[in-house]
């Protein structure tokens, strides 16, 4: 893969903790820094359409740099939404406010998935040129490029839209494995060819959001899923960036998806660090994992949970984890006070770090 527009930002904090290096100061950055918590965002996506947003370049360099100037993170994660490529590549969709992605024709058959397209370089230039519009405004701070992980983009496309508990997703995944395969194999092409776009532009780290894999057993997971995001990160490991791995309520899964072929593992608040190294195994870096709800519980809190979160991080890297990259263990919550988030970007900035 030719990527000649990669910047050389070895000392970035972001790019150090998830390199095995050493970081000058504990990197942070939360998912969903860009959105609804800031007025900003709402000022600058007032009548724009969420899906509008995502393929105007100026816009999404604009929504993405917002956080960066505010909270001061150490790194920037692509204005997007995991539904960008498969829209870009046709599939009927749009994201209604308040409730997320909806699928016009669900895919439900063998005939659905057969008729499903791919996706062209070309379809998603608007977000290549977004990067790269991004990278001559970012100055040193990292750009994180991401996509949806098969198995959750999967879920959108059988369910229609949001599901709570994923019983069509899963009925194909168990009655029909032949269709199962080759749906998620439809959309590994997808996510590989948005993924190597955000590459080919100069995106410094990716992020694959396998956001609800928790809903599935370990033995699901195994032989239904791993496969396809394995495939991912294969195919992503000549690009020599960073590649994380995230998924809620993982818990059960972070060995398997560890075992995916991510350099940096993603860990909800559920499980401690501690344990998440045990489970992950030594060789990889730990990205997480303070509660959202924690930012609405007063400074007090806040800062008892950071000093906590942090001094596991420092027992996972002496128990074998490469590197500790801060983050909420899920994404910002829309009501979440900016300033709340500010204040806990300058608190890890300022903890010492481990000997
Ligand atoms: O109009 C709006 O503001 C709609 C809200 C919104 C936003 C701000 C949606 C709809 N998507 C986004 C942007 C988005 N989506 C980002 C921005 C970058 C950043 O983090 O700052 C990212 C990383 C995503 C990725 C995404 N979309 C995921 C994976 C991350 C996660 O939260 O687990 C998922 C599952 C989606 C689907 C989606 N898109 C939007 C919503 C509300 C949802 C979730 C719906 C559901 O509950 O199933």
């Amino acid at each position: 893969m030719s990527t000649p527009t990669r910047r050389r930002l070895s000392d970035a904090p972001f790019l150090a903790a998830a390199t095995g290096g050493t970081p000058n100061r504990r990197p942070v950055w939360f998912m969903r820094q860009a959105g609804r918590s800031l007025p900003e965002y709402r000022e600058v996506r007032a009548g724009v359409g969420m899906l509008e947003s995502c393929f105007d370049p100026e816009l999404l360099c604009e929504i993405t740099l917002q956080p960066v100037r505010r909270h001061g993170v150490d790194a920037a994660i692509l204005f997007s939404d995991i539904v960008v490529p498969l829209k870009a590549a046709g599939i009927d969709l749009d994201i209604v406010p308040g409730v997320g992605p909806v699928i016009a024709k669900p895919v439900r058959t063998a005939d659905d998935v057969r008729a499903l397209p791919r996706l062209r370089r070309e379809e998603v230039g608007a977000v290549v040129d977004g990067v790269r519009l991004l990278l001559d405004e970012l100055g040193d701070t990292p750009l994180i490029g991401f996509a949806g992980a098969p198995f959750t983009l999967a879920s959108y496309l059988v369910e229609g839209g949001p599901s709570k508990n994923h019983e069509r997703t899963k009925a194909m995944m168990l009655a029909d494995s032949d269709t199962w395969h080759t749906l998620l194999g439809v959309l590994t092409d997808i996510t590989i060819e948005f993924l190597r776009a955000q590459l080919g532009a100069g995106v410094d780290a990716v992020q694959l959001f396998d956001s609800w894999a928790g809903a599935l057993s370990l033995a699901q997971y195994r032989e239904f899923v791993l496969p396809h995001s394995a495939r991912v990160f294969a195919e992503l490991a000549a690009a020599g960036v960073p590649r994380i791995h995230f998924g809620v309520g993982t818990g059960e899964l972070l060995g398997a998806m560890g075992e995916a072929g991510a350099d940096v593992v993603g860990v909800d608040w559920r499980v401690p660090l501690t344990d998440a190294v045990r489970r992950v195994g030594a060789g990889k870096a730990l990205q997480g994992n303070l509660d959202p709800a924690v930012l609405f519980a007063g400074p007090a809190v806040i800062e008892r949970e950071v000093r906590r979160i942090a001094h596991e991080a420092d027992e996972a890297i002496a128990m074998g984890a490469t590197g500790h990259i801060f983050n909420l263990g899920h994404g910002v919550l829309p009501q979440t006070d900016p300033g709340a988030i500010t204040a806990t970007v300058e608190l890890i900035h300022g903890l010492p770090l481990p000997l």
